[in-house]
C-alpha cells in the first residue's frame, strides 16, 4: 500500500477520489424539485410502513421523532452531476423501522406527499445504508430540501431520497418510480455513473 492520502475521510470506492466520475463540487445546497413544495406540516404528517402482504405500520410525528435517531455525516451526489461532500444530518435508520417487520420483499417504493415516488432495492435500504432524515446542519429540515421528513441514500444518485416522503412500500417485484419511468437508471448508482437506462 502506497502512504500518501488522497482524502481525508479515507478511501472511496474508486480508490481515494471522494467525486463520482462526471461530478463537480459545490458548497451551497441546490433544490431540485419535480413540482411545488408540498405544504405539510408536522401536525397532520404521518408515515406508513407497508408489506407485500398489506400490512402496515404508522408513525405521526411524535412517535416518529420519539424512535432512536442517528447523526449522518455523507456525501450527497445529483444525477445533475453536483455533489455536496460532508453533509450532515438527523434522522431515523430504514433499519429501526424495519425491525420485527416479517417481510420477504426484495423491492420497495418510497412515495411521497404531492405524488412523487422511487423506487430502491430493500437491501439498499437496510445495513445502516439509508434513513427518515428530518434535520440537516443542526436545524428542521427546510420544506424546499423535503422537511419535514425525507428518505436519505446517500450511496445512490440524489433522486432516490425521496424529499416529503410519507411511505415505503415493501414490494415482492421491482417498479419503475417517478424519474425511472421517465429514463433515468433503475438503479442509480453514482460510482459506476448509472444516470439513465442503459448507462
Ligand atoms: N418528492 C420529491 N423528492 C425528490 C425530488 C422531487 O422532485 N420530489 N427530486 C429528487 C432529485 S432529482 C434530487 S437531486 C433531490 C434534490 O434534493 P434537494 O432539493 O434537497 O437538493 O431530491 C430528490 N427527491
Ligand atoms: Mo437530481
Amino acid at each position: 500500500m502506497g502512504i500518501i492520502s488522497r482524502g481525508f475521510s479515507g478511501r472511496r470506492r474508486d480508490g481515494g477520489e471522494k467525486l463520482p466520475p462526471g461530478q463537480y463540487l459545490v458548497t451551497d445546497f441546490p433544490v431540485l424539485s419535480a413540482g411545488p413544495t408540498p405544504k405539510v406540516s408536522t401536525g397532520t404528517w404521518q408515515f406508513t410502513l407497508k408489506t407485500e402482504k398489506g400490512q402496515t405500520r404508522s408513525w405521526d410525528w411524535a412517535a416518529f421523532t420519539a424512535l432512536p435517531s442517528e447523526q449522518i455525516t455523507t456525501d450527497i451526489h445529483c444525477v445533475t452531476k453536483w455533489s455536496k461532500l460532508g453533509t450532515m444530518w438527523k434522522g431515523v435508520a430504514i433499519d429501526t423501522l424495519l425491525d420485527g417487520v416479517d417481510t420477504g420483499a426484495s423491492y420497495t417504493m418510497a412515495r411521497s406527499y404531492g405524488g412523487y415516488t422511487t423506487n430502491v432495492p430493500l437491501a439498499d435500504l437496510r445495513a445502516g445504508k439509508a434513513w427518515i432524515a428530518y434535520e440537516f446542519g443542526g436545524k428542521p429540515l427546510h420544506p424546499e430540501h423535503g422537511g419535514p421528513a425525507r428518505l436519505l441514500v446517500p450511496h445512490l444518485y440524489f433522486w432516490k431520497s425521496a424529499k416529503w416522503v410519507t411511505g415505503i412500500d415493501l414490494m415482492e417485484r421491482d417498479e419503475p418510480g417517478f424519474w425511472e419511468q421517465l429514463g433515468y437508471h433503475n438503479y442509480g448508482d453514482p460510482w459506476r455513473e448509472q444516470r439513465y437506462w442503459g448507462d
